[in-house]
């Protein structure tokens, strides 16, 4: 999969050299590239920034170094053919979900555009649709001050779902919201008396059906106290 990432803070992107994300770019299973949105300027100050129409706080993204970033990432294409899906967050978007996360691992470009100040001028969503798939998505309801580490969060959910990202490839269906929709029941490790704290005794007892009985359990009463939206 390849993932390109338009951003005006390309630092922000270096934790995807580290932990499984830097192993899956080592490994080649993921190609991560980040360009940073000035490159596409033409002016001396290199600005990518203008005030709204209409007026209001802030300044918003211009179109222009947009258009040709993308220009410039669609003239060079991870295979013939492809047709990248491009994401962009927004506070304003439908919302990130572990599904969306799903459908994405299989595609073979992503383009992730990182917004600043007040966002994107509009246009950049609707001529970019006349070329290739648009999805402005946001991560959740609170407010960041742009989208790079939605973008992140993006492509952390998406690339841990490919094909041998994680030692155990059934891991991924067994994560709770993909899987039954409830909260994971409490787990436990070595030592089975922690500072006072024992581990509870079925998980312990060897009894398989017993556990999962107890995990479900587990699972539904946490739903109900902690997400009850989910049920
Ligand atoms: C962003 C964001 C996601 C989420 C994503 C991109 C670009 C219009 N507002 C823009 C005004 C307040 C400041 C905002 C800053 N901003 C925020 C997000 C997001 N995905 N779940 N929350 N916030 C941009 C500019």
């Amino acid at each position: 999969m390849r993932i390109d990432i338009i951003t005006i803070f390309p630092d922000y992107f270096g934790p995807l050299s580290v932990s499984l994300l830097g192993k899956a770019s080592q490994r080649g299973d993921i190609d991560v590239r980040v360009h940073d949105l000035r490159r596409h300027t033409d002016d001396v100050h290199r600005s990518v920034d203008d005030s709204p129409y209409g007026g209001g706080p802030g300044m918003l993204m211009s179109p222009e170094p947009w258009g040709r970033a993308l220009d410039a990432l669609l003239a060079d294409p991870p295979g013939p053919g492809l047709s990248p899906l491009l994401v962009l967050p927004t506070p304003a978007g439908e919302r990130f979900t572990q599904h969306r996360a799903v459908e994405w691992a299989s595609r073979p470009w992503l383009i992730i555009g990182c917004g600043r100040y007040e966002g994107i001028d509009a246009r950049v969503a609707i001529n970019a649709a006349t070329r290739m798939e648009v999805a402005e998505v946001s991560i959740g309801d609170y407010v960041l001050a742009g989208g790079e580490v939605a973008a992140l969060v993006l492509i952390e959910a998406v690339v841990r779902l490919l094909p041998g990202f994680m030692g155990n490839p059934e891991s991924p269906l067994d994560d709770s919201f993909a899987a039954g929709k409830l909260l994971e029941a409490p787990a436990y490790t070595r030592p089975a008396s922690w500072r006072g704290l024992e581990v509870p005794e079925i998980l312990r007892s060897g009894d398989h059906k017993a556990v999962a009985d107890w995990r479900r359990a587990e699972s539904e009463r946490l739903t109900r106290e902690r997400r009850p939206d989910l049920l």
